[in-house]
């Protein structure tokens, strides 16, 4: 009998993680607030949820993932200082995420920054002091620095803080996301496979889910903030048209991104059926987890 945590079951695990351990590891009283403040903003944990339901599904929810949140969190620490970075004045200079004021405006742009620089570096304290093996943690951290880094989410960022107010073509727009939203996400499929030692073959499809669902991910977001409410996305809509950004609605109008949305949907599951011939997960694994992407 497979018994799989549900969604919110995934998130609490990694919300009472959080709580407890970033605190353990932090040792200045207005860093941990500032760190605290947006780390327990009320994020969704999508991409600890998504590592953590690979890891679930592909042992039959027959295994403890204790072992594993430590490691498995370290993308949560990583994924939030890009957020209070991107928000910064001198970035998207936004003043609410997750519905409340952001980093700087709580707590002013040093501190901010320096909430963002100590939730990097913890990330990768994270991914080596925990229970897991050697091999195991060194190649989470490679793998990690190349997602976030500067051929990653740093790169992507890049891309789209200096072509503002250009027009990109479809394959620019395709590399930007891919870096800036979907590196990370792709990481945590990635990760997910390393961390239950699996072959090459098995990574590999794991990690083109995790591309299929961050390319998803950011399309759907792109199409909230056009036909979205700021209710259910927690920040500002129609943001994208104020700073001119370079959006799939942009390129495809609001119908083509949905066609857009449900051919790479497709491509997802596509690689779930692979996964489901090769591993003991099942493609209905991840149709909670799907659902996000609802119109
Ligand atoms: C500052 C180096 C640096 C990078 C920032 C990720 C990123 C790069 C910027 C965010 C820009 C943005 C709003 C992209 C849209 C998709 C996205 C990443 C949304 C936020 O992620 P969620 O929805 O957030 O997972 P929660 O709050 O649920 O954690």
């Amino acid at each position: 009998m497979v018994h799989l945590k549900s969604v919110e079951a995934l998130q609490n695990l990694v919300n009472d993680f959080l709580k407890k351990e970033i605190k353990a590891d932090t040792d200045q009283a207005l860093l941990l607030d500032a760190m605290q403040y947006s780390v327990n903003a009320g994020g969704k944990r999508l991409r600890p949820a998504l590592t953590l339901r690979m890891i679930d599904a592909f042992n039959q929810g027959q295994q403890d993932l204790g072992m594993y949140l430590k490691a498995v969190c370290a993308v949560e620490l990583l994924h939030t200082y890009s957020l209070i970075h991107d928000d910064l004045p001198a970035m998207d200079n936004d003043d609410l995420r997750r519905g409340l004021p952001t980093n700087h405006k709580k707590y002013g742009d040093a501190v901010a920054i320096l909430a963002g620089d100590g939730l990097l570096t913890l990330a990768f304290q994270w991914l080596v002091d925990n229970d897991l093996d050697n091999q195991i943690a060194r190649s989470l951290t490679m793998q990690l620095a190349k997602s976030a880094g500067p051929a990653g989410m740093v790169a992507g960022q890049v891309i789209d803080v200096s072509n503002e107010g250009k027009h990109l073509s479809y394959t620019e727009v395709q590399n930007l996301h891919a870096k800036k939203t979907g590196a990370l996400i792709e990481y945590a499929m990635q990760a997910a496979g390393i961390m239950v030692n699996a072959n090459q073959e098995v990574i590999k499809v794991m990690t083109s889910f995790g591309g299929h669902y961050g390319l998803a991910f950011q399309i759907y977001d792109d199409l909230m903030d056009q036909i979205g409410t700021t209710a259910r996305m927690g920040k500002l809509i129609h943001k994208d048209d104020l700073e001119a950004k370079n959006t799939y609605p942009g390129l495809f109008g609001v119908e083509g991104t949905k066609q857009k949305l449900s051919e790479v949907l497709s491509l997802a599951r596509k690689d779930l059926t692979k996964l489901a011939k090769i591993t003991p997960i099942k493609v209905t694994d991840f149709d909670d987890l799907l659902a996000y992407f609802k119109i």
